[in-house]
């Protein structure tokens, strides 16, 4: 254990990671970033982040491969990665089918219209029979059809929904029609339902506002459009989906991720009863999930292999 070559563990990207237990199932020395000192710097090849603090990359002076905790990697952008270092994203099939289980929940939410039935449950009322839509007559649209979003949309499709994609690069996906960004406003005019599941980027930023909200299909199975966004919260507009909601261009919402996280309590977004939040934990990293990624990595690296999952730093995700 002790020739294997350390990694350096952000231990501010979670409360419940520790340095021990990443050692003990890596097999190599783990040591936290907050206790390494001098010597470790000037020898320590990889390091395993998220949100990394100003200054961090400063300190390493042989640094090789930066691990992103997570799948999104806007925040360790935002710090300044040394340009010739990789960046490997996490990429898990346990966090690919935790996304998948959120959006296909949310989605089932409301085309069974699940506030309406817990209100009538808190208030002991028996209730009426809601009119019940086929998922094949509710046209969902996924935008972002990466690990996580073409996953969750082949998974809608075989729930009967009536899936379409939209993605930066032309995808091909079985049953599920697909758009360029050249095809934005057409993907939305045929989209009764949005999920977003997009990386925040300079072109995401700000992209899901009252503009976008107009051009979603009003006239929809589900009585009016429907916003999810399990990206990231910085590529939503929060003034805006508060007061499409209360004028109707949206009909409802479910938002794992906001624009400042946590969601400030005077949000007004608390307040509407018909709408599904989370504080963003639709697919969290797990260690078990983190140690099979990191050992097929640095397996890889070490024995000369390409590193997988790469950031494309002109892209920005
Ligand atoms: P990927 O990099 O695999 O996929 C990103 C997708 O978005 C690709 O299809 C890409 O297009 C598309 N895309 C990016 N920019 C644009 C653009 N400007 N216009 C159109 N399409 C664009 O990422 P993942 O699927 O692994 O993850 C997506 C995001 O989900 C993460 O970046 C993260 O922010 C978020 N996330 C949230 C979690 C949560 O708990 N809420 C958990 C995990 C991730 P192309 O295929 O052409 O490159
Ligand atoms: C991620 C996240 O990017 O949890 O992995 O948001």
């Amino acid at each position: 254990m002790i020739s294997k070559r350390p990694l350096i563990l952000d231990t501010d990207i979670g409360a419940d990671r520790s340095p021990e237990y990443f050692a003990e199932h890596l097999e190599r020395p783990v040591l936290s970033l907050n206790d390494a000192d001098e010597t470790v710097f000037a020898r320590a090849p990889y390091l395993l982040t998220w949100r990394p603090r100003p200054g961090t990359f400063d300190k390493f002076q042989a640094l090789e491969v930066i691990f992103s905790l997570g799948a999104g990697v806007d925040g360790l952008m935002r710090t300044d990665p040394p340009q010739h270092i990789p960046i490997v994203r996490f990429v898990d099939p346990d966090m690919t089918q935790l996304m998948a289980d959120w959006v296909c929940h949310q989605c089932l939410n409301h085309l069974r219209d699940q506030s309406q039935y817990a209100s009538w449950q808190a208030d002991r009322h028996w209730g009426n029979k809601q009119q019940q839509p086929m998922a094949s007559e509710v046209r969902v649209g996924v935008m972002g059809l990466g690990e996580l979003g073409s996953f969750a949309a082949r998974r809608l499709a075989a729930m009967g929904f009536d899936v379409a994609g939209w993605s930066r690069s032309m995808k091909q996906l079985d049953g599920i029609k697909t758009y360029d960004q050249n095809g934005l406003d057409t993907f939305l005019g045929r989209t009764d339902m949005v999920v977003g599941l997009l990386p925040l980027t300079a072109q995401t930023q700000g992209l899901y506002d009252r503009s976008f909200f107009s051009k979603l299909n009003p006239d929809g199975a589900l009585g009016g459009p429907i916003f999810i966004n399990g990206g990231r919260g910085k590529s939503q507009v929060e003034a805006d989906i508060i007061a499409c909601l209360k004028d109707g261009t949206l009909k409802s919402v479910s938002l794992d991720v906001f624009e400042e996280e946590p969601l400030h309590e005077n949000s007004p977004l608390w307040g509407f009863d018909h709408i599904y939040l989370t504080p963003h934990s639709s697919a969290v990293s797990r260690d078990s999930g983190l140690v099979r990624h990191l050992s097929e990595q640095l397996q890889r690296y070490e024995s000369g292999l390409p590193l997988q999952h790469l950031v494309e730093r002109d892209r920005g995700y």
